[in-house]
């Protein structure tokens, strides 16, 4: 047995205490084991004019729908099957290789598409009184941190995502993620508010012009869930 270094500790050390402090948002029906589709919280045409009712229905029945399907596929007859989501996301090293990638890209897609379908909403909804104060503090104010998670959207090379996530110290933080790849699973944060910027997100309406559709999203940002989100955590 090799003997653990400081960085494997630290790492260990991070995914417990993140594994308990993540809300689960995507847990495995208990009989089956098997994850499914969440429903989408509002029709497909909801969100419209910012985001198409075909990109819409497109993404969450079809690319969502495949993400489930391929992660339940991976985990099926393993003894990862029917666990909370979040806690195969925040300990992939300890998962067999040969399903290892399958559960990061799929189990990543189906994590944060369950997110980013409750990050949006076509109510009018604005930033909780300590959420304001955490965006004060981190970035000055909210305009300064919209342009900050802007910039990660559009300096993201290819398929990803970008965040604004919570750290361990409280503080907020951009960041982005490659593929379907989120800030849990490397414990440097949990995202609050994430952007998908894979070109299935918005290409039927915006073509390659990614900043308007970044620009689109940020007029149905769901800010209670945000909110809450972020309120979840801190208490945790
Ligand atoms: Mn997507």
């Amino acid at each position: 047995m090799t003997p653990m270094t400081r960085r494997d500790l630290l790492r260990t050390a991070g995914a417990a205490t993140a594994l308990w402090t993540i809300p689960a948002f995507t847990r495995a029906d208990d009989a089956e084991k098997a994850y499914s589709l969440p429903k989408l919280p509002y029709a497909y045409d909801a969100l419209e004019p910012h985001i198409d009712a075909k990109t819409m229905e497109i993404h969450h029945s079809r690319h969502h729908q495949a993400y489930v399907d391929n992660l339940n596929k991976a985990l099926t007859g393993t003894e990862w099957a029917g666990k909370r989501l979040e806690e195969l996301l925040v300990q992939l090293d300890k998962l067999p290789e040969k399903i290892r990638t399958a559960v990061r890209n799929n189990g990543g897609g189906h994590y944060n598409h369950t997110l980013f379908w409750e990050m949006m909403s076509p109510n009018a909804t604005k930033p909780s009184a300590p959420l304001t104060d955490a965006i004060n503090a981190s970035f000055r104010d909210l305009p300064a941190m919209l342009a900050q998670l802007k910039e990660g959207a559009l300096t993201r090379f290819g398929s990803g995502w970008a965040w604004v996530m919570y750290q361990s110290d409280g503080k907020l933080k951009v960041a982005s993620t490659g593929n379907q790849d989120n800030p849990i699973m490397d414990g440097a944060g949990t995202g609050i508010l994430g952007i998908d910027v894979w070109e299935h997100a918005y290409y039927l309406k915006y073509q390659n012009k990614r900043a308007d559709y970044v620009d689109a999203f940020f007029k149905v940002i769901n800010w209670q869930f945000v909110s809450e989100f972020y309120d979840r955590l801190r208490k945790a």
